[in-house]
């Protein structure tokens, strides 16, 4: 049964019952470098993990997305085997701008799980999807982010629900959380309150760099 040996010690409790999923000491799943990858904008990307001090050597089990600081900027929560979860805090130190956008659906699903959201910024289009079960223990926030870069609006955003509904909304500012609920044409459109001081931020990253630059 090669798939149960493959998570054979997530399976402890019950190979103690059973030979079946026995694999000894060995570990097949998880334990490497932890990998960061930025999107270059051009079908390419770059692994970025070492640079900002991600790429830690651990048996990861799960990772998940959720802006837990309320700054608008995802952050990285990572479940390791037998270790305490760790939190990766984006200190969005390029100080570019994002759109945070969360769908409430009515004919849909109340999670919207299938919608497609399409923003146009600065002649530029993303496409998010709208799904659960993102990863293996874990699942991120149904919250979609953007990142924007300089620009500071977003000139269009489409959310085709998975009912079939098309709905489009303009001219709509940056660095704020969008609520679409369907059927609705108003969207509430929501300035985020940073829950850590953004000098607290500041000062945690000018303190690692620091000691990286001390090595
Ligand atoms: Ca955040």
């Amino acid at each position: 049964m090669p798939y149960f040996k493959s998570f054979g010690r997530d399976f402890s409790d019950y190979q103690k019952r059973t030979k079946d999923f026995d694999i000894g000491d060995a570990s097949l799943n998880g334990y490497e470098h932890k990998k960061l990858f930025r999107n270059n904008g051009n079908g390419t990307f770059t692994d970025i993990a070492n640079a900002v001090g991600a790429d830690r050597l651990e048996d990861g089990r799960g990772v998940a997305l959720i802006d837990f600081d309320s700054d608008g900027y995802p952050d990285i929560l990572i479940r390791n085997y037998r270790m305490k979860a760790a939190l990766y805090c984006n200190a969005n130190i390029s100080g570019n701008n994002y759109l945070n956008v969360r769908l409430a659906g009515t004919k849909s699903n109340h999670d919207a799980i299938g919608a497609k959201i399409k923003i146009t910024s600065a002649g530029k289009t993303q496409i998010r999807e709208v799904y659960a079960g993102s990863g293996f223990l874990s699942m991120s926030t149904l919250t979609q982010f953007f990142g924007l870069g300089k620009a500071d609006k977003v000139d269009s955003l489409e959310v085709l629900w998975p009912s079939g509904a098309k709905q489009v909304f303009k001219d709509i500012p940056a660095n704020r959380m969008v609520k679409i609920t369907e059927g609705k044409n108003e969207p509430v459109i929501e300035e985020l309150k940073p829950r850590i001081p953004r000098e607290m931020v500041a000062a945690a990253v000018h303190e690692r760099e620091a000691k990286k630059a001390a090595h």
